[in-house]
């Protein structure tokens, strides 16, 4: 489900800031983040509520690329997501990295519709899909976990679907 859409940026005032805990902040514009290099991304996903979708295909940015580019603090474990519309997700470093999740910006073979959350979004299927937020604008590196936007309203802190974590 998604908490109303917001006003969602066009490519050309779209922009990606990853900051927080780290050696390097960055703002990407869109042809920086499309500078970097890209994979493709074969993944089942799982909405809390009802759903799961199976073999998905995305195309994108590896956290690890973006990681490698900022250089997180060892300290800095976790990472709130930040999206159009004041959605934010908390998520642990550890479940984005070593292959695991992407900044989306493709989807089956075409650029990622507004709807799905273009011009990019995440895409972490290792938790439940609310942790994947459309419509990205940011990656706040930190030693704290804040808590985002579903996690606030109840919503398991960690959200692993095979252990069932839904709700707190
Ligand atoms: N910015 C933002 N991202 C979001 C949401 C949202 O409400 N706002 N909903 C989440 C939830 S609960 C799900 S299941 C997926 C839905 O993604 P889809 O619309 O591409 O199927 O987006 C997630 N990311
Ligand atoms: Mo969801």
């Amino acid at each position: 489900m998604t908490m109303g859409t917001p006003a969602t940026a066009g490519v050309a005032d779209w922009s990606l800031t990853l900051d927080g805990e780290v050696e390097r902040p960055v703002v990407l514009d869109w042809a920086a983040f499309n500078a970097l290099p890209m994979r493709d991304f074969e993944t089942d996903i799982h909405c809390v509520t009802k759903w799961s979708k199976l073999g998905t295909r995305w195309r994108g940015v590896d956290i690890d690329v973006l990681v490698e580019l900022v250089r997180p603090a060892p300290e800095a474990r976790f990472v709130l997501a930040k999206a159009d519309g004041d959605y934010t997700a908390n998520l642990r470093l550890a479940d984005l990295t070593a292959g695991q999740a992407i900044v989306a910006v493709g989807y089956e073979g075409a650029p990622l519709s507004a709807e799905h959350g273009g011009p990019a979004r995440l895409v972490a299927p290792r938790l439940y899909f609310w942790k994947s937020a459309k419509w990205l604008r940011g990656l706040h590196f930190s030693q704290f976990d804040y808590k985002g936007t579903w996690e606030k309203l109840g919503y398991h802190n960690y959200g692993d679907p095979w252990k069932e974590q839904r709700y707190r």
